[in-house]
């Protein structure tokens, strides 16, 4: 023990040096020369430490979100009411999150679907994620139209149901697509969100922010080929008409394992709806 106590006095003149701008060696300096012994003057002056600096965290990936579409499947339902008609639930997947819907179409409202997209069946465009605008895509090789959300009474109700079904609002929904697939026709594997990192990206997010979830309704399925794959986690969806398969992805990341494509139709053809939703409200 050297006799020598941390008085008041001292922490005094300890903060009177550091406010006119002296540092802490050199006060270690000036208490050593009056006679401090340098143990006493460190642990002294180690209270006016400034606090070492905290290391920055590690830069983290895309937040999830937490609030998102889907079925309620909290107690294991084999059925689901969605308002005006009663879902099979056929098969889920937790990570990713899929669920194929049995009976979600009529077969009336399939051949409804096709009757009014026929005529408007374009060599499909993909939004251009590099540009913001459309371009013809070498990696689908169906054809393709967009319904208007509401344009017509089958394509309403069929919008309805959804919304209930998934719990999301009808209004973040992006209007219906539909895809012809013709023999040796396919899409991909592909993320259906739109990748953060493309420069057009923000334009395309301002309308409703990012896809979060998608549904594809198969409308007529083809004699061979042509099923919904999720390459990532080796699944694949036979396309059963008037079946749909529903999947979330809750960032925009290939963590989700949400990879999915449409293998090549071999013989027949293959009609899709496929309803996208959004963050928000879809404008
Ligand atoms: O038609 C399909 O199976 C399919 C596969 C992958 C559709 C889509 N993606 C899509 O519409 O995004
Ligand atoms: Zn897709």
């Amino acid at each position: 023990m050297t006799g020598q106590a941390i008085s008041p006095e001292l922490r005094e003149w300890i903060v009177t040096q550091l406010a006119a701008g002296h540092s802490i060696p050199s006060l270690q300096a000036s208490m050593r020369d009056a006679g401090w012994h340098a143990d006493v003057a460190q642990k002294a002056l180690a209270e006016f430490e400034p606090a070492p600096a905290t290391t920055s965290p590690p830069e983290v990936a895309t937040p999830a979100r937490t609030a998102m579409p889907g079925p309620d499947l909290s107690n294991a339902p084999l059925y689901i009411d969605a308002g005006d008609r009663r879902v099979q639930v056929l098969q889920t997947m937790i990570h990713p999150r899929v669920v194929v819907f049995g009976d979600l179409l009529s077969e009336e409202e399939c051949e409804g679907l096709i009757l009014g997209a026929r005529q408007r069946l374009a060599r499909s465009l993909t939004v251009e994620t590099k540009t913001g605008g459309e371009a013809l895509n070498v990696d689908r090789t169906s054809d393709g139209m967009f319904f208007e959300r509401g344009e017509n009474p089958i394509v309403a109700r069929v919008e309805q149901r959804i919304a209930t079904l998934l719990r999301w609002p009808l209004e973040f929904g992006e209007g219906l697509q539909v895809l012809r697939y013709s023999p040796g026709a396919q899409y991909r594997p592909h993320y259906d969100y739109f990748d953060p990192a493309e420069p057009g990206t923000p334009t395309i997010l301002r309308r409703g922010g990012q896809r979060v979830a998608t549904l594809v309704m198969y409308l007529q399925e083809p004699e061979q080929g042509g099923a919904t794959t999720f390459p990532d986690v080796g699944l694949e969806v036979a396309p059963r008409r008037g079946t749909g398969v529903f999947f979330s992805y809750d960032r925009p990341d290939p963590a989700t394992r949400t990879l999915h494509g449409g293998a090549p139709v071999l013989l027949g053809e293959k009609w899709v709806a496929t309803k996208w939703l959004r963050e928000r409200e879809f404008t």
